[in-house]
């Protein structure tokens, strides 16, 4: 055995690209939490999943940790690979495998891009109705590892729910067929399920075979202009009751202000505390009037402050942008994220002892929040003061996250709903599972990935 297991690897994978120059090493090992330094090995790009399969068998041989790495536009860290641990990007295993019109699936390599699977989708006349902001970097293979969620879930659910078949790499190097999309399958252990979210912990996801749906129905797009939470979850009861949504995502007037700043135009005069872009289906005339008697009614109630329906679909993705623009327009000033979800019943108990929480921890800092609140889903983006250096920043925003953590915990909630734990939020995986469970999952892992080479270091404190 030769003593440099790189050189061992490049030797038995002759075919194999393997990156190791420093550029190389800086963009393969971050992710868009740029909060860790990058500091892998190398990098390796398999093309094959025999190459995939060679990589974790070399990994487990010479004890070398593997990255899973997707699009890396993962918020919590998961894909970051500071401790010198091989990172295996799948770009180049980014190819659609096959179309089935009769089991309206499709299975592509876990490297595609979520944009590529929407255009191919779309291509057969079907649609892939999982979708976010990040769709052109963003790989299924990523999604799957974090179970991700995004804008549709109200009307289609998260990710695991489009996943009818996996092909993937264990940790203890076994190729495993999952489920072979079979809609009626109970003989078991659904082992495809225990592996979307696991954030590449368990095994490699090669392969995908995804459920399509019917292509969605014509909508529209309206923004509204409310003047506090109560009313938005009034608007949001009213809206779900009368309208078939697609979409219900909220923002604050700081959110906006951010990405107006980043060269979005302004939906409308005046300034209001929060916003809401709803999409809902409007297939005639009924259904469009359906919708505006219940904007009106929103408005006679004083529930709405102001609202445009957008006319076009130019006008359409301009109201979209100033929701989707939001992440982006942060993203220079490297935010503190939570992404936090309680049962949409207890929202507004929830919103009311958070708001008040974030009101005193953090008096000094911007404090930007949006999301999908009818999910229950928040996203808490906090901006460090210009005073504050980046160590004192974070060390606050892990003390407020603790308290936040309890509150949830109190409400029954979630310290991530679809960024997934990663390395951001391992010190408080506890608040969210109990330490049974914890001590179950760690038991998985083991059973999986027996040397713990796949993303150690990931979802929990202790490997
Ligand atoms: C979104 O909903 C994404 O736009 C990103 O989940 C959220 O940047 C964030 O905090
Ligand atoms: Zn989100």
């Amino acid at each position: 055995m030769s003593d440099n297991p790189l050189a061992e690897l490049a030797r038995c994978l002759p075919d194999l690209r393997l990156l190791t120059e420093p550029g190389d090493l800086e963009h393969y090992g971050r992710d868009w939490t740029r909060r860790w330094t990058p500091a892998p090995l190398a990098i390796a790009l398999p093309a094959s999943v025999d190459e995939v399969l060679a990589v974790v068998r070399w990994a487990n041989r010479r004890q070398v940790a593997i990255v899973p790495s997707g699009g890396r536009t993962g918020l919590s860290g998961g894909a970051v690979a500071a401790r010198g641990e091989l990172v295996l990007a799948l770009e180049r295993m980014n190819r659609v495998l096959d179309f089935d019109a009769v089991d309206r699936t499709l299975t592509v390599q876990a490297g595609i891009t979520l944009q590529a699977v929407h255009e191919a989708a779309r291509g057969h006349g079907l649609a892939y109705p999982v979708d976010f902001a990040a769709r052109g970097s963003c790989s299924i293979g990523g999604n799957i590892a974090t179970n991700a969620g995004g804008i549709r879930v109200i009307r289609y659910g998260n990710t695991r729910e489009w996943v009818a078949a996996l092909k993937v790499v264990a940790g203890n190097g076994e190729l495993l067929e999952l489920n072979r999309a079979l809609i009626k399958n109970s003989s078991g252990y659904d082992l495809r399920q225990l592996m979307i979210g696991s954030e590449g912990t368990l095994g490699i996801v090669v392969e995908a075979t995804l459920k399509l749906a019917d292509p969605p129905r014509p909508s529209q797009v309206m923004l509204l202009a409310l003047p506090d939470m109560d009313a938005l979850m009034q608007v949001f009861a009213l809206f779900r009751a009368r309208l078939a949504l697609q979409a219900f995502e909220f923002f604050t007037d700081r959110a906006l202000q951010n990405v107006l700043a980043h060269g979005a135009q302004r939906p409308f005069d005046g300034d209001h505390p929060y916003y809401v872009v709803t999409e809902f289906d409007a297939v005639d005339e009924p259904a469009r009037d359906a919708a505006l008697a219940a904007f009106g009614h929103a408005l006679e109630q004083g529930w709405v402050s102001d609202g445009v329906i957008a006319q076009s679909e130019a006008q359409a993705a301009a109201l979209w942008r100033l929701r989707e623009g939001i992440t982006e327009s942060l993203a220079p000033r490297r935010p503190y994220k939570n992404d936090v979800s309680v049962r949409v019943s207890l929202v507004p108990a929830f919103l009311h002892e958070m708001q008040a929480l974030l009101a005193r921890e953090y008096p000094h800092a911007e404090v930007v929040w949006f999301g999908h609140i009818g999910d229950g889903n928040l996203h808490i983006n906090v901006l460090r003061p210009d005073e504050l250096s980046e160590e004192a920043f974070i060390a606050q925003c892990e003390h407020v996250t603790r308290l936040l953590a309890e509150t949830l915990q109190r409400h029954g909630g979630s310290i991530s709903a679809e960024h997934g734990i990663g390395l951001v939020k391992r010190s408080y995986l506890d608040s969210t599972r109990s330490a049974a469970e914890i001590a179950l999952m760690r038991g998985v892992r083991r059973v999986f990935d027996p040397n713990g080479i796949l993303n150690p270091g990931k979802l929990f404190v202790r490997d």
